[in-house]
């Protein structure tokens, strides 16, 4: 349920244990994460309150980026494991919705095969029905997008139904109003909320740890810290056009198999964008991720 400082807490039918990990399962850590919220375990119980974690299961699924290394190897870094849906969380209105990061998690979501469902909040701000212009595109690309205000209630309903059986977890930047909306989709969670301020208006980090909460309908979601950037080499490049859904069908189409629809000729997917079947910032948001060039968000 819960990761932090060496201590893992486990849910087992004999209620919530504090864990530690086996020191045999520590040294195979290599190039992934060991055990993640979401991931199922077998542990030895120590007391009524704490146990050892002695094996993970295979993950059925798993959200997570590469981070660099110095020697050139990535670490992969798990957020959150076995998870049947990603409710990728942007404002509507501070901070706003910024969509190369909206790519790259949906690229993420793609590539690890995880439905993802887009949730646009606080549209009961001044001036969020404007903004939730720019979340229009992704709805004509088949992602559903949900607009919602956690103050309001709008959209609520919809987002406890979507959740209802299932593991998912809530991802998106600072200040988005993820923790909000777990609130408001069930208020004993309680969850602590901060501020956005500042001139560049983003949020202050306020969730610090990953976490999954029982729903009281049945399934999990997992409250997540805000992500500022999302590193790129994640996907190989050879896979990254197939993550992108509206280059699919073109993308078969190109004269060479190898093509990575950037300078190659007879490009069918450069056709495509020049017809304005591919819209060019999602184009855009492809190269940029083909050529690592933002890292930032
Ligand atoms: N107007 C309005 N403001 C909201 C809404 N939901 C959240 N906010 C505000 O947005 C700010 C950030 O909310 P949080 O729920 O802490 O955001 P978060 O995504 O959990 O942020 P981190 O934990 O830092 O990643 C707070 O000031 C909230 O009051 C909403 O539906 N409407
Ligand atoms: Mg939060
Ligand atoms: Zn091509």
């Amino acid at each position: 349920l819960r990761a932090s400082a060496g201590f893992f807490r486990v849910r087992t039918a004999q209620g919530e244990l504090e864990c530690r990990m086996r020191g045999r399962l520590k040294r195979h850590r290599a190039t992934t994460d060991l055990v993640v919220i979401g991931d199922e375990v077998e542990v030895e119980p120590i007391s009524d309150r704490e146990g050892v974690i002695v094996a993970v299961k295979a993950r059925r699924t798993k959200f997570s980026r590469l981070h660099p290394t110095a020697r050139g190897r990535p670490i992969e870094d798990v957020l959150v494991a076995n998870l049947d849906r990603v409710f990728l969380t942007f404002s509507a209105s501070v901070p706003p919705m910024n969509p190369r990061l909206l790519d790259r998690f949906l690229v993420i979501a793609e590539h690890n095969r995880i439905p993802a469902t887009i949730v646009a909040t606080k549209i009961d701000e001044p001036g969020a029905l404007e903004a939730l212009a720019r979340f229009a595109p992704y709805a004509e690309l088949g992602y559903e997008v949900l607009a919602t205000s956690a103050h309001r209630g709008d959209g609520v309903d919809a987002l406890r139904e979507r959740m209802r059986g299932r593991i998912s977890a809530v991802l998106g930047p600072s200040g988005a109003g993820k923790s909000s909306l777990l609130n408001a989709v069930q208020p004993g969670l309680a969850l602590a909320v901060g501020e956005v301020s500042g001139p560049v208006r983003k949020g202050r980090h306020t969730t610090r740890v990953a976490e999954l909460f029982a729903l009281e309908g049945g399934g999990w979601v997992a409250d997540t810290p805000g992500i500022r950037e999302l590193a790129s080499f994640a996907i190989p490049q050879r896979e990254l056009a197939s993550c992108f859904v509206e280059m699919r069908e073109p993308a078969r189409a190109c004269a060479f198999a190898d093509c990575l629809h950037d300078r190659e000729p007879q490009c069918a997917v450069r056709e495509a964008v020049a017809r304005g079947n591919i819209r060019p910032e999602r184009y855009d948001s492809y190269l940029r991720q083909l050529r690592n060039e933002d890292l930032c968000a």
